[in-house]
């Protein structure tokens, strides 16, 4: 097994400006990771969560279908339980969202796609994908957290294992509310991109259940940062083998965040992408026929 450095690491180290692009890469290459502050705009930021907020409310009728009420203190329990029901008596696509991902006609609004056209007007990702033309995987991401639920808590893993469809690419998680100790953030184990893939069996990649945790042994040596608090406007950069994972919304506050999955010309994707310098989807090709 590789041994990692036993250098501590702390959010600040991980922290750049996010004009300093040399800087960025430096951190990104060396840790697997990079915190550019402030990247992006507050309107843009504000927009996507008020877009999520309407769409979290819209909602409500599916939760009401389950006899729960998502602002209702009982809620997380109830979520819980729920989740122990056997296979089939809650359909993957509600477990999906109960697991706290918005559906997936939410994910392919355009709103979702104002974020990624900023990126690609910002020299940071280019830098660190070191690429002239930008992509991004579609459908985004966007998650959701209710006050004091830990179900929505994704366990150690490292995106690779839930995107063997993609080559390099590197992740943007994006918090779009205030995030602190309470209202949960990620953890991250930096240098942990060093290691390969650690998950061997990774059976299906759905997210209506979590892959299993990676085992400890493999990257315990790593350090482990919490990256709070943060501020919308924030973007954590990491590697498709970076290891992480989300802390438990201990908060009165929804947690709101989007992430999406950047590559560059050496990347690709077996699925949708955004070609952002043309600003439109391209649906999967013929292998090895990419325009
Ligand atoms: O939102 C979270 O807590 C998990 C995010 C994550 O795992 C990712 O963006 O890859
Ligand atoms: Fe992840």
């Amino acid at each position: 097994m590789t041994r990692l450095h036993h250098q501590p690491s702390s959010l600040e180290d991980l922290t750049i400006d996010p004009a300093d692009t040399a800087r960025g890469l430096e951190i990104f290459r060396r840790e697997g990771v990079v915190v550019a502050r402030g990247l992006l705009p507050a309107v843009l930021v504000e927009r996507t969560a008020a877009f999520l907020r309407t769409e979290l409310d819209r909602l409500d009728g599916l939760f009401r279908r389950y006899g729960i009420s998502k602002d209702d203190a009982a809620a997380p329990a109830q979520l819980a339980a729920l989740m122990e029901r056997p296979a089939g008596e809650v359909p993957d696509k509600d477990r999906h969202v109960f697991l706290g991902h918005f559906p997936l006609e939410v994910r392919l609004a355009d709103t979702l796609r104002d974020i990624p056209r900023f990126v690609n007007g910002h020299p940071l990702l280019f830098e660190l994908l070191a690429t002239e033309r930008l992509f991004s995987h579609m459908p985004p991401t966007a998650r959701f957290v209710i006050p004091h639920c830990s179900l929505a808590r994704v366990p150690p893993h490292q995106d690779i294992s839930y995107n063997r469809h993609m080559g390099d690419f590197c992740v943007m998680w994006v918090p779009l509310v205030p995030i602190d100790r309470a209202c949960c953030s990620m953890a991250i184990y930096p240098r942990t991109q060093q290691l390969g893939e650690l998950l061997v069996d990774s059976g299906p990649t759905s997210t209506s259940q979590w892959l299993p945790p990676i085992d400890g042994e493999t990257y315990g040596q790593a350090a482990r940062v919490i990256l709070e608090p943060l501020a919308p406007g924030d973007a954590v950069l990491f590697g498709p083998r970076t290891v992480h994972e989300s802390m438990p919304n201990v908060s009165d506050r929804v947690r709101l965040s989007c992430d999406f999955r950047f590559f560059g010309e050496q990347g690709r994707s077996d699925k949708h992408f955004l070609d952002l310098a043309r600003d439109t989807v391209v649906a999967p090709q013929p292998a090895g026929a990419r325009a």
